[in-house]
């Protein structure tokens, strides 16, 4: 039996079990996108794109649409820590919804600070009793980053502490998402000086975390890595950083579109400037695509039609530990120093690939380099 035939039998035998458990919702998905208009046939299109963006062969896409279709088996506990709920708004915010917008309203979100009506009392007996019922059996996600300065971020009538809630409920989830680069990585609130002495999700926990990083996140990385649990059960091929390796495995600059402009020599000087208005590359004002694993280039935002890149500003490196602080700043390119050592003394090349800091070091420089020469040619013309 070929590998492809023996992991289909396996995913549809997961998909049958998951299938017995009890529906959590009254509705199914399919109710819920003939009421906003989605056919089966978008559908089917889209999990068809879902599954490539999944790294799996087309032969996956019906096994793929019951896994959305199951959605609603697994209970999810969403945690909020310190954070500006942008991460929940990547999903929610939708002039119209997608279908990751209806799936995240169809999966059983049990608890969820900024979209339940409960709160005070009533918020922390549902956390608790949503543990207590579904332990073992949850999907925890946990946006922002956790202050471990028990003085800050208490929360509910009892006064706990975020640190202590995230761990409790991760001690008794089945799978455990760091939701953006707060809780991925301590975020914003962990840029230096870190007044709260903010951590990352990983740091407040030991069970395994899988960071899905972004600020915010892209809706089909959060809705793929729940499909993907479905699906698999198991955690997926992860980066040294532990992002997915489906959706953090490529550069923002191997598949921008601005790319063939870099190649050419081709750059915004300034912004607004003649080669701004061409679509030119954006390195010289600061891009920094060429060292931020991403999926944006082809995901894009806003129903695919949108992303940073795209609407004339570089990337800020918004997936990568430490941005806030490391790839300032912003608007500049980074020719004042060899890009290296983002976290922990590892590089972000250092992730998908393994390529070492040094090597790093010289991809830094070779970028740079070739900027320069590229636009010198350039003139030479
Ligand atoms: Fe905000 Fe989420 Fe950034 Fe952080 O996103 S978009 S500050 S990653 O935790 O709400
Ligand atoms: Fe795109 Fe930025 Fe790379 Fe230029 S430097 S090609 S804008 S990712
Ligand atoms: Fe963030 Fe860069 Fe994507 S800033 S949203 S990783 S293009």
């Amino acid at each position: 039996m070929s590998d492809k035939i023996e992991l289909l039998e396996k995913i549809s035998s997961r998909l049958d079990a998951i299938e017995k458990l009890p529906k959590l919702k009254d509705n199914t998905i399919s109710q819920a996108m003939d009421e906003s208009g989605i056919s089966r046939r978008d559908f089917m299109k889209w999990a068809g794109a879902m599954t490539a963006m999944l790294g799996l062969s087309s032969a996956f896409a019906p096994v793929v649409a019951r896994a959305a279709e199951l959605a609603d088996r697994i209970p999810v506990i969403w945690l909020h820590m310190a954070e500006c709920t942008g991460c929940s708004e990547s999903l929610v915010r939708t002039d119209a919804p997608t279908i990751e917008s209806l799936i995240f309203d169809y999966i059983s979100l049990e608890y969820h600070e900024t979209l339940m009506a409960a709160s005070g009392w009533q918020a922390e007996e549902n956390l608790e009793s949503a543990i207590e019922k579904y332990k073992g059996q949850y999907i925890l996600m946990v946006e922002g980053g956790i202050p471990s300065d028990e003085y800050f971020l208490t929360i509910g009538p009892h006064g706990h502490t975020g640190a202590a809630n995230a761990r409790k409920a991760s001690d008794n989830a089945a799978a455990i998402f760091a939701i953006g680069t707060c809780s991925s990585f301590g975020g914003i609130q962990a840029a230096n000086p870190n007044p709260t002495k903010a951590k990352p999700l990983h740091e407040i926990t030991n069970k395994p975390v899988i960071n899905v990083p972004g600020c915010p996140p892209n809706d089909k990385n959060i809705v793929g890595n729940v499909l993907n649990y479905i699906l698999f059960g198991t955690l997926p091929a992860l980066d040294n950083y532990n992002r997915p390796k489906w959706a953090y495995g490529r550069r923002i600059h191997d598949l921008c579109e601005r790319r063939g402009h870099f190649d050419a020599g081709e750059f915004v000087q300034s912004f607004g400037d003649e080669g701004a208005k061409q679509g030119y590359c954006l390195f010289k004002v600061g891009c920094k695509g060429p060292y931020t694993f991403n999926n944006c280039s082809q995901e894009r935002f806003n129903h695919h039609v949108a992303w940073p890149i795209g609407a004339g500003h570089g990337c800020i490196g918004c997936s990568e530990p430490d941005f806030w602080d490391k790839m300032g700043p912003f608007e500049k390119p980074l020719t004042d120093r060899l890009y290296q050592s983002v976290f922990k003394g590892l590089g972000a090349d250092a992730t998908a690939d393994k390529i070492g800091v040094g090597i790093l070091a010289l991809t830094g420089v070779a970028i740079v380099l070739h900027a320069t020469i590229a636009t010198l040619k350039k003139g030479e013309k």
